[in-house]
């Protein structure tokens, strides 16, 4: 009989696909034994009336990551994943992000270097491609793509990061011939330009008007234009951090005439509006994003998206900045333009609780899809399945066990990020994360840090098997 490392008991086990009672035998980091009854081990968590899931992935984060322009991101992957942990999060996917000019391995390089024996969970990334000259197509995307960088993002908008539509053609022709996985921020950059300036001319420069620069119709646009060239190379996307309807539809419409499109969306277009960044003075700027909040309805088309499966991936998109901080949101003062304002808000902590609470508990989505979302499918979406995001023998040791008759008013004060605010202050939730594991080991309990510094791995991703084109192009 196998002596476990560690027992957990009596749980309700939740997964993509099933929820059951089972008692879970762990050892040396992994799932070793689902069953009834099962005996012997050195620690012995009793899980009884709670929810055993998959602890989540946050496939779209950014820590550490630096910027051109003086402004520093508040999180390191100390604090972040820190941060992650004590909201149930185990596997983070930040972004080494390739400045226009440098190699895309020295980004590499340089992340990993930002990120050595800092993490307390486990951790990938993504890369964010900003120049795809031909030695970068040619040579270190593909080699970085085979040593485990499998996925990375695309900008349509701002100057320092976007690609022209044949740059888009080309980078995602190298992803289908090498089995990458790209994820585009769409949004239109003339059409947010044109905007800006016209609201400037008129003396429109509070943080509000950031939401009517970055209008929906520039984010379906550049949704519409993404999906059109990816269908021309007949290759997979992901639009990430989608806001609304209008590019909700274009999405439900590609996925409708059978084409691999993926979607993802976050919590800030669950919870916040436009009225967010119309606060007092220069509160506003605390809700910055791109694409920004829009409004009730927007939201509700986004649940709606989510239900119906729309929707594979519910990431945070934390992109933390400080608020009170000459390197944070007040980079250029008080009073700062909008288009000046770091873009960013905090949500790697709370993005599991938010779903649990206002889509679980209150019936707008079921458990299993809730895991769908938050793990399992970003597992799949960015090859770390099955190691990762789901409950089998022989994935790690990775597990969330929720308390769904808690209930927590969110404060940042009890936060572990390095945020000095979180846009959800106040705000009532049902359901939290008690325990955390990662591998086996005890990361997080009750919203506090338990693993040492240092307790997560780099994670090497495959070629995700949803990247594969359908094969419908001809010549590439
Ligand atoms: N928008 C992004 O594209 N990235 C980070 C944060 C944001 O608001
Ligand atoms: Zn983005
Ligand atoms: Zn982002």
């Amino acid at each position: 009989m196998t002596h476990f490392d560690t027992l957990i008991k009596h749980g309700l086990i939740i997964t993509a696909a099933d929820r059951y009672h089972a008692d879970i035998g762990i050892k040396d980091g992994r799932i070793v034994a689902l069953g009834q009854g099962l005996e012997g081990a050195d620690e012995v968590i009793d899980a009884d009336g709670l929810w055993v899931m998959p602890g989540g992935i946050d496939a779209h984060c950014h820590l550490d990551q630096p910027l051109g322009d003086g402004a520093v991101m508040a999180d390191d992957f100390h604090t972040g994943t820190r941060s992650a942990a004590c909201g149930g999060t185990t596997t983070v996917i930040p972004f080494a992000a390739q400045q226009k000019g440098q190699s895309l391995r020295a980004a590499v390089e340089d992340y990993h270097q930002r990120s050595e024996g800092l993490a307390l969970i486990d951790y990938a990334f993504h890369m964010i491609v900003t120049d795809p000259t031909e030695r970068v197509l040619k040579e270190e995307l593909p080699a970085l793509i085979e040593e485990g960088y499998s996925s990375f993002k695309i900008y349509l908008t701002y100057d320092d990061l976007k690609l022209n539509d044949r740059q888009v053609l080309e980078v995602l022709a190298l992803a289908r011939r090498e089995g990458g996985m790209v994820m585009v921020h769409a949004e239109n950059a003339d059409c947010i330009a044109y905007l800006t300036e016209l609201l400037e001319s008129q003396g429109k420069t509070a943080p509000v008007y950031h939401g009517e620069a970055h209008s929906a119709i520039a984010e379906r646009e550049a949704t519409h234009r993404a999906i059109s060239l990816a269908e021309l190379i007949d290759v997979p996307l992901l639009i990430v951090h989608v806001s609304g309807p209008e590019a909700i539809e274009q999405i439900r419409w590609a996925q409708g005439r059978g084409l691999r499109v993926y979607g993802e969306t976050c919590p800030q277009y669950l919870m916040l509006t436009a009225a967010d960044l119309d606060k007092e003075g220069f509160e506003g700027a605390k809700c910055v994003c791109s694409p920004p909040p829009r409004d009730k309805k927007a939201q509700e088309a986004v649940w709606q998206a989510l239900e119906s499966g729309v929707f594979q991936v519910f990431s945070s998109d934390h992109a933390p900045f400080r608020y009170e901080d000459a390197q944070g949101k007040k980079l250029h003062g008080e009073q700062a333009d909008f288009h000046h304002i770091p873009n960013g808000i905090p949500g790697l902590e709370t993005r599991l609780s938010i779903l649990f609470s206002e889509g679980v508990l209150k019936q707008r989505i079921d458990a299993t899809r809730f895991v769908a979302l938050t793990a399992t499918n970003p597992a799949k979406i960015y090859g770390l399945y099955p190691r990762k995001g789901t409950i089998a023998i022989g994935s790690d040791a990775d597990l969330t066990l929720w308390d769904s008759k808690a209930r927590v008013t969110i404060r940042n004060d009890e936060l572990n990020h390095a945020v000095d605010y979180t846009p959800y202050e106040g705000i009532e939730l049902g359901g939290k994360p008690v325990l955390t594991l990662c591998r086996g080991t005890v990361v997080s309990r009750d919203g506090k840090p338990t693993a040492p510094t240092g307790h997560g791995l780099f994670l090497k991703c495959d070629k995700p098997q949803p990247a594969k084109p359908r094969g419908t192009a001809k010549g590439f």
